[in-house]
């Protein structure tokens, strides 16, 4: 059976899946999105994504049409019309058709569409073996231009890191503030450990606060593992004894190098195992 895709209020075959191109998500990247898993049939800290959807949208100033609750109804239909087991669930939030010129007043109907498929993961490999980064030459946008904390669907500044990255040979790249600070990877957020202490930028650091990023701090915090948002710069990294990223598609994994410099020993530490089998505990409860 072909890809059922919630759109315009119903679920359709993927192929009659559509939106119109006067709408201000394509033309402008005007909208938010969520990207959420599903583990056995279950939609995975699904109040917290829903949550921040509609903050998301907050913030852009943009009125979703349907309650929250309406909304986690829909995307438990379209999980459930799918059979998926283990997936993806992607929510997007867009303002609308319109006439051509930026004003969302000139926009009607937002839409909301949500897929369920399957989700491409990074090779069991990488997890045993850690990732390399590379730093991007471009920074994250500045939070007073355009909010790391909005899940928007103006994701170029992140884009633009990414082919950075895949350039230099690398699946993720380290992107800096405009302070010089380290922020987060393009779609995933980074911690260190030294001398016991697990370490995160704060979101004033300009970054998106990740789900999988909190609930793997409460998951330390359980753990007896002390937990610091403090900002950090690449010196830190660079010293640090352990490095791991974590995002809803990657869950935590082991980052090994940094630019060609070794981080650690070069291998996946202690406390990032620790914590990617706790939270690997977590998505089967
Ligand atoms: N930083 C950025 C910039 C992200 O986009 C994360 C951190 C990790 O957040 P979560 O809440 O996932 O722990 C993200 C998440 C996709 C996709 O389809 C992108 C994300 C998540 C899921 C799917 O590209 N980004």
């Amino acid at each position: 059976m072909s890809v059922q895709v919630y759109v315009a209020g119903k679920l359709v075959p993927k192929e009659q899946a559509m939106v119109s191109v006067f709408d201000h998500g394509l033309l402008y990247g005007d909208g938010v999105f969520e990207g959420i898993r599903t583990y056995g049939g279950k939609v995975f800290l699904e109040k917290e994504h829903i949550d921040r959807l509609y903050e998301s949208a907050l913030a852009i100033r943009l009125e979703i049409p349907m309650t929250p609750e309406e909304m986690t109804q829909a995307v438990r239909e379209t999980v459930a019309a799918n059979g998926l087991s283990d997936g993806y669930v992607r929510l997007v939030v867009t303002r609308g058709a319109g006439t051509l010129g930026l004003d969302p007043r000139r926009t009607s109907n937002p839409q909301v569409i949500i897929i369920a498929d399957s989700i491409s993961l990074y090779p069991q490999e990488m997890y045993d073996t850690g990732l390399q980064l590379i730093t991007a030459s471009t920074i994250r946008n500045h939070s007073a231009a355009l909010s790391p904390r909005i899940k928007s669907l103006n994701y170029l500044n992140n884009i633009l890191a990414r082919i950075e990255g895949t350039d230099a040979g690398t699946v993720e790249a380290l992107m800096l503030n405009h302070k010089g600070e380290v922020a987060e990877c393009t779609g995933d957020n980074i911690f260190i450990v030294k001398d016991g202490v697990l370490k995160t930028p704060p979101p004033e650091a300009g970054i998106l606060e990740g789900i999988t990023r909190n609930a793997v701090m409460g998951l330390a915090k359980e753990a007896g593992i002390p937990v610091k948002e403090v900002p950090l710069v690449r010196h830190d990294i660079f010293v640090a004894d352990e490095c791991f990223l974590t995002g809803t598609a990657a869950e935590v994994i082991s980052v090994v190098g940094l630019d060609g410099r070794k981080i650690g020993t070069g291998k996946p530490g202690p406390v990032t195992k620790d914590l990617l089998e706790r939270f690997q505990k977590l998505t089967r409860s």
